[in-house]
């Protein structure tokens, strides 16, 4: 059946909330078909780690093309954390696409770019003077972070760590750790980036102090503070395995770069909005970052990404220094608008919190069990278990990938993890049920004691 001949399916919350795969086995006769044209239109270079298509999603589920209704541990990779086809996100997009749907930010201004920009100043961390400039994607937010650093120091290093990820683009694939399959074949990559050790409690031992030593010793033996101009770092690690660095290491850090004058950049792509149980990860740690880099969150699913940061930095590069077609595009900004107000009037923070409180519990009960989980880690609605070989504590991924290609066929979306792989993680949507969240980890249970 073509696509247009398929009534249409209304997404958001009232959607039923349940898991059922109808189809038996997944793909399902429509989704298989899809793939199958996909194979032969896009790059193979685009994998796909799910086996089916999706046609709508919200509270706590994604339907696929057979109409197979899936419990959603991913929110798109933490994107539609107030839930996927919010009707208030919808709703703001269809009026504003009805009026305007572009007009670059770069020759006009509009009222809701202006808007993004005073909740962001005024949400990140730390009360002093701030401003802030839209993009589209993470990686492009992250990027624009760096430009803004160095023109403010006139230095030109920067310093990523271990296990970090940032970005696809040819700077932010230089501050992503991991080579394969980020980085592998795609070099050269830009000059003057360099890596420093991160702080990982379960696989280094180090207390935060001891691993923001031993960062920051590297870091003036090999790159130097004369030459640096920013260091970049994820409050807690995503793509690198829902790493939290050991307590003080971050404040640590941050206190260094300050008495530098290194410009501290959060990334906070993955982290923020309300993800981790606050607004902002950084709030957890007690930092204040000089600069944070947003997106994934911002707008309930539209392309959306910002860089804010203290005025006299963000103010640095020369007027025309910063910008893009459709960076702040208005559809994406009424989008955010509408997204940011959920987050700030609909208790996001805390149900994140009771999320990860549910995770947590029922993780450890199944660690309890099975010594292949060898850390249960994250805040919030960004919770992890790391799975390893108990004799060993080799870090297992082919469990991992075995166990979310066994769940995504009982009907649950499992995303895998970390710089080994073997971490399996949880980003549910935020407007999830406790109900579909038992369901989830009841199959979780099973399925890994049938691996
Ligand atoms: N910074 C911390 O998590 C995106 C993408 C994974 P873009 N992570 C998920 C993949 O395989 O592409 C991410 C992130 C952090 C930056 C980014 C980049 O955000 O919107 O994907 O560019």
């Amino acid at each position: 059946m073509a696509s247009s001949m398929l009534p249409l399916l209304v997404g958001g919350p009232d959607l039923p909330q349940e898991r059922c795969i109808a189809t038996g086995t997944l793909p399902g006769p429509a989704s298989r078909a899809i793939l199958a044209r996909r194979e032969r239109a896009v790059s193979s270079a685009l994998a796909t780690a799910m086996p089916f298509a999706a046609v709508a999603a919200g509270g706590g589920v994604v339907i696929d093309a057979d109409g197979n209704s899936l419990i959603d541990l991913g929110s798109g990779i933490a994107v539609t954390s107030v839930g996927n086809a919010d009707p208030a996100v919808a709703r703001a997009v269809a009026e504003q696409a009805a009026r305007l749907t572009h007009a670059c930010a770069m020759l006009s201004p509009y009222e809701s770019y202006v808007a993004v920009a005073e909740a962001l100043n005024r949400l990140t961390p730390g009360e002093h003077d701030k401003r802030t400039v839209l993009f589209s994607t993470g990686a492009e937010a992250v990027e624009n972070a760096v430009k803004v650093a160095r023109a403010y120091t006139g230095r030109s290093a920067v310093v990523a760590f271990e296990n970090a990820y940032h970005g696809r683009t040819n700077l932010t694939m230089a501050l992503t750790a991991k080579a394969r399959p980020y980085k592998a074949g795609f070099g050269p990559f830009t000059p003057d980036v360099y890596r420093a050790p991160a702080s990982d409690p379960f696989r280094d031992g180090l207390t935060g102090a001891d691993a923001a030593a031993r960062a920051i010793d590297h870091i003036e033996r090999h790159v130097g503070v004369e030459d640096l101009a920013a260091v970049v770092i994820e409050p807690i690690q995503g793509e690198g395995g829902f790493i939290v660095p050991a307590p003080g290491f971050l404040e640590a850090l941050a206190a260094w770069s300050r008495a530098q004058g290194v410009v501290f950049i959060a990334d906070e792509v993955q982290t923020g909005f309300a993800r981790t149980g606050t607004m902002f990860a950084s709030e957890q740690f007690g930092i204040v970052p000089d600069v944070i880099a947003t997106a994934k969150g911002i707008a309930g699913g539209l392309p959306l990404a910002a860089v804010t940061g203290r005025a006299e930095i963000m103010n640095a590069p020369a007027a025309g220094g910063l910008g893009g077609t459709f960076g702040g595009n208005p559809v994406a900004c009424a989008a955010a608008l509408a997204t940011i107000d959920a987050y700030e009037t609909g208790g996001l923070a805390d149900r994140a919190r009771e999320i990860g409180a549910l995770l947590e519990e029922r993780l450890a009960a199944i660690s309890s069990r099975d010594p292949r989980i060898g850390d249960i880690r994250g805040r919030g609605a960004m919770i992890a278990a790391e799975l390893v070989d108990p004799a060993t504590g080799a870090p297992d991924a082919a469990l991992a990938k075995r166990l979310a290609a066994a769940c995504v066929q009982r009907g649950v979306i499992l995303l895998t993890c970390g710089t080994y792989g073997n971490v399996i993680r949880f980003l549910p949507p935020l407007t999830i049920g406790d109900e579909l969240l038992d369901d989830a980890l009841d199959v979780i249970a099973r399925e890994l004691t049938s691996l």
